[in-house]
């Protein structure tokens, strides 16, 4: 009787062992990808390989809730086992709801454009606090965890064997594991718990502009102090590229291509030309919005009047600054009058980090539509598929709803 019942444990055991270690290794190459597509060094490094770790993370993730269901099977055996055991029972309910959390907001933001952007920014914040909370709970939890599932109940240790010592050097690896997520935790805690405070964005934190325009735009009445009240969120600034920055002897803002009169604007000219004031919210792929930007700029219809756009024309090539980044609009989606060459952002000028001095602005698109350091203009007649157009996501990039 006494027998079978201590193979049973015996054998739970050795399946929940196996398990454990599934889910260690799936949340071990989660977190790394999931940190390294927060944070801004590999985002520069990767650029657009970013998109091959974003589908690593995502396969990965879908997978990850495997080990939980075959977990789930077991989880009654294991909950009667850990009579008393109050912390280990905790264990028991918390580790899968983290885990389930996890997949469920992942699979949001994966699907985000059918869930649209007010269930992304739930699903990105609860995503992001189950990283900081959950992930430091989970590396404690597969350490504390590594002694008590090797060894056998109290009442049999004097009847087994002492561990072999493959479980140290397991048990040497493990922490390592968790020495370095704790450690690459730490930075990006901090910058997420200053974002979150900050209404601002991240320009005030971060780096002062280095960009250096002569004479500075002056706001409109509307824009200072900003019509839509500050902006509410912030920017995760996304960059291909390094931040370039521009002074008035290399900036420049030029449309060419299929027009009668091509323009090559300089500072001086551009920032002497008349702009308007919209207040619009702005949404990026990866889940988080602003919402009420006060937008000063030139609509781009505006200034596509002034070169006289040919009749042959049917696309609207947008060139940025930093050299690699395009995309493009159709003269149809053009002629949206919210479609703005952005100078100003609730007020002030928009900063190097945020794509100024001048950037693309159509509220109705994803913000990857929404080319930063903006200055060119190419009236072209066939369909081009812009930088992240090229890597996966759509030409038409409509917000839904
Ligand atoms: N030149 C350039 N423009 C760009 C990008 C970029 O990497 N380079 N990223 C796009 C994406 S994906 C988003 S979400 C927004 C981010 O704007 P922000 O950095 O001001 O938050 O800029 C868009 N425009
Ligand atoms: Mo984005």
């Amino acid at each position: 009787m006494r027998n079978r019942r201590e193979n049973e444990e015996k054998s739970l055991g050795k399946r929940l062992a196996s398990l454990h270690n599934w889910n260690a290794v799936f949340v071990a190459l989660l977190a790394l990808s999931g940190l390294m597509l927060f944070s801004d060094f590999w985002k520069e490094v990767l650029g657009g390989a970013k998109v091959w770790l974003k589908w690593l993370h995502i396969i990965v993730g879908l997978a990850s809730i495997v080990p939980v269901f075959v977990y789930l099977k077991q989880a009654a055996k294991h909950w009667k086992q850990l009579d008393g055991k109050s912390w280990q029972r905790f264990n028991v309910i918390a580790t899968p709801l983290v885990l389930m959390s996890w997949f469920i907001t992942g699979v949001l933001l994966w699907q985000f454009n059918t869930v649209g952007p007010a269930v992304s920014n739930a699903a990105l914040l609860v995503h992001d606090l189950l990283t900081w909370i959950g992930l430091p709970y989970l590396v404690y939890h597969s350490l504390s965890r590594l002694g008590q599932l090797k060894e056998p109940p109290r009442r049999l240790s004097v009847l087994n064997k002492p561990r072999p010592a493959i479980y140290t050097r397991k048990a040497f690896i493990r922490t390592i594991i968790g020495a370095g997520l704790t450690i690459s935790i730490g930075p990006s805690l901090i910058k997420w718990l200053a974002k979150l405070g900050s209404g601002q964005g991240l320009q005030s934190i971060n780096q002062v502009d280095a960009n250096n325009l002569i004479p500075a735009p002056q706001p409109l009445p509307n824009s200072s102090p900003p019509i839509g009240g500050a902006a509410k969120g912030s920017f995760r600034s996304y960059t291909v590229t390094k931040i370039p920055w521009f002074t008035n002897a290399n900036w420049s803002f030029t449309i060419d291509g299929l027009v009668e009169d091509p323009v090559t604007w300089n500072w001086e000219q551009f920032v002497a030309l008349k702009r308007s004031v919209q207040v619009s919210d702005f949404h990026c792929v990866t889940g988080w919005s602003v919402y009420g930007n006060t937008w000063e700029g030139i609509p781009l219809k505006t200034l596509l009047e002034k070169a006289r756009v040919k009749a042959q024309a049917k696309v609207v090539k947008l060139y940025s600054g930093d050299g690699v980044y395009t995309d493009s609009l159709t003269l149809e989606q053009v002629a949206l009058d919210d479609v703005l060459v952005a100078v100003m952002h609730d007020g002030k000028p928009i900063t190097d980090e945020l794509g100024g001095p001048v950037r693309l602005i159509i509220p109705k698109m994803y913000a990857y539509k929404s080319v930063k350091w903006l200055n060119r203009i190419e009236l072209i007649e066939e369909k081009y598929i812009g930088y992240w157009g090229q890597r996966g996501y759509e030409n038409d990039a409509w917000v839904k709803g």
